[in-house]
């Protein structure tokens, strides 16, 4: 649902700018440094896109699903390192306490992560709880007016960086399944957190990932998202279910970008006396991923479209991240062949997306998980 066309195009336009002036030319810095430039990310905050999903109420721009999705096609233009950036922050970091917290606790800490003073991570992963997220095994004993947390979190993104977390932690160890697990809301400076080093990536060099500690970390009974004990896994797969249309229009701009410079390369790269645009075969691979690439996009837009109007979007959800992350690695790996050797070397924009993008097909539900969820729902559905 786009709500005012008009302020809608402003800020697509607004972002378009911001790729092309202040983004793209500042890739090659960003790896180099492996560093998003502090400008960069002040102008992000004056674009209020920290707060692209916080509700106006508590200080962010309240897009509806469509609108973030057309915003993050946009951003995603220029290296997903950037999006990383506000990712967490706009998605699974704070859409916990969105969907699930108290009024109270939206009032704390939602408008200074909607004006990016604090970034926002989301720890669930651990060392031995990866795509069975219900197994983890971080503990939350109750002791008095707090709870005293233990364990560790694997793969964090954006947790050097955090001022806050959403924690999902077993809160009542009888119960080894979802139902033990509960969702809190953490100061990431509370005494008893530490961070590991930053994890060495295959790509994303800008975006930073690496562990959380927590050794008898006391976080107080009022964080406790919604205030009950035991709803947390659910709470973390409904921010899941929006994450993944996010990170599905994470794919659909990579890939736009990605199929940009495929299409520059074949009509200005020359071999047996013509631009290799003209050989049919180079066409058939243009060809295939612009089709691709219309479909993620209509996916995309349809899946955030019906939960704007209210539906239960799992299965679109499921769908859209599992079609558009598997094409966007497609779409990075026809363009790595369009420039042939050239696509090896790291002087490419090229070479560097192709690494870049892989996660896409890992993070946020791997393909199979999508897989699993999409097949599970239909069965359900069947059978209701
Ligand atoms: N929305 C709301 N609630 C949901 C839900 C959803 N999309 N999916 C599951 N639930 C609820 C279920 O209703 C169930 O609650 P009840 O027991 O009260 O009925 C509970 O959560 C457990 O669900 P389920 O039995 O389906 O859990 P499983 O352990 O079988 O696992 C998968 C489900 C595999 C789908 C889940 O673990 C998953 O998404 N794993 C991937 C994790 C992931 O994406 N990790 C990336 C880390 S973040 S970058």
């Amino acid at each position: 649902m786009i709500r005012d066309q008009e302020s809608m195009n402003v800020l697509l336009d607004a972002v378009r700018r911001f790729v092309r002036e202040r983004l793209i030319p500042a890739e090659e810095a960003v790896v180099e440094t492996d560093e998003i430039p502090a400008d960069i990310v002040s102008d992000m905050k004056e674009l209020g896109l920290f707060g692209m999903s916080i509700p106006e109420e508590y200080g962010g721009l309240g897009l509806t699903m469509e609108e973030e999705a057309l915003t993050v096609i946009e951003l995603c233009m220029a290296s997903p390192a950037f999006r990383s950036v506000i990712g967490t922050t706009v998605g699974i970091g704070s859409q916990g306490i969105v969907m699930d917290g108290t009024e109270e606790q939206k009032r704390a800490w939602l408008p200074r992560l909607a004006s990016g003073e604090l970034i926002a991570s989301f720890a669930l992963t651990e060392p031995d709880a990866g795509s069975d997220a219900a197994s983890l095994r971080t503990t939350a004993v109750r002791d008095g007016d707090d709870y005293v947390v233990n364990g560790t979190k694997r793969y964090i993104t954006n947790a050097p960086e955090a001022g806050v977390f959403t924690l999902m932690a077993r809160t009542d160890p009888a119960n080894k399944g979802a139902g033990g697990i509960t969702a809190f809301v953490v100061d990431a400076r509370s005494p008893g957190i530490s961070f590991g080093t930053n994890d060495r990536k295959m790509g994303q060099r800008g975006a930073h990932t690496c562990d959380v500690i927590f050794s008898d970390c006391r976080v107080p009974a009022r964080n406790v998202i919604g205030a009950r004990e035991g709803r947390g896994f659910r709470t973390a797969m409904k921010v899941l279910d929006k994450g993944r249309i996010h990170l599905a229009a994470v794919c659909v701009g990579a890939a736009e970008r990605i199929l940009e410079e495929a299409l520059r390369y074949a009509m200005q790269r020359r071999q047996f006396g013509q631009a290799i645009g003209e050989f049919q075969l180079v066409q058939a691979m243009l060809a295939d991923s612009k089709a691709e690439l219309y479909a993620a996009r209509c996916m995309v837009l349809d899946a955030a479209r019906r939960r704007d109007a209210g539906e239960n979007v799992s299965t679109e959800a499921s769908c859209a991240k599992l079609f558009a992350s598997e094409m966007c690695g497609r779409i990075a790996d026809r363009a790595v062949q369009i420039h042939g050797g050239a696509g090896y070397m790291s002087e490419y924009a090229v070479e560097r997306f192709y690494r870049d993008v892989r996660i896409f097909r890992i993070y946020e539900g791997t393909s199979q998980i999508q897989q699993l969820v999409i097949a599970r729902n239909m069965m359900r559905e069947a059978s209701a």
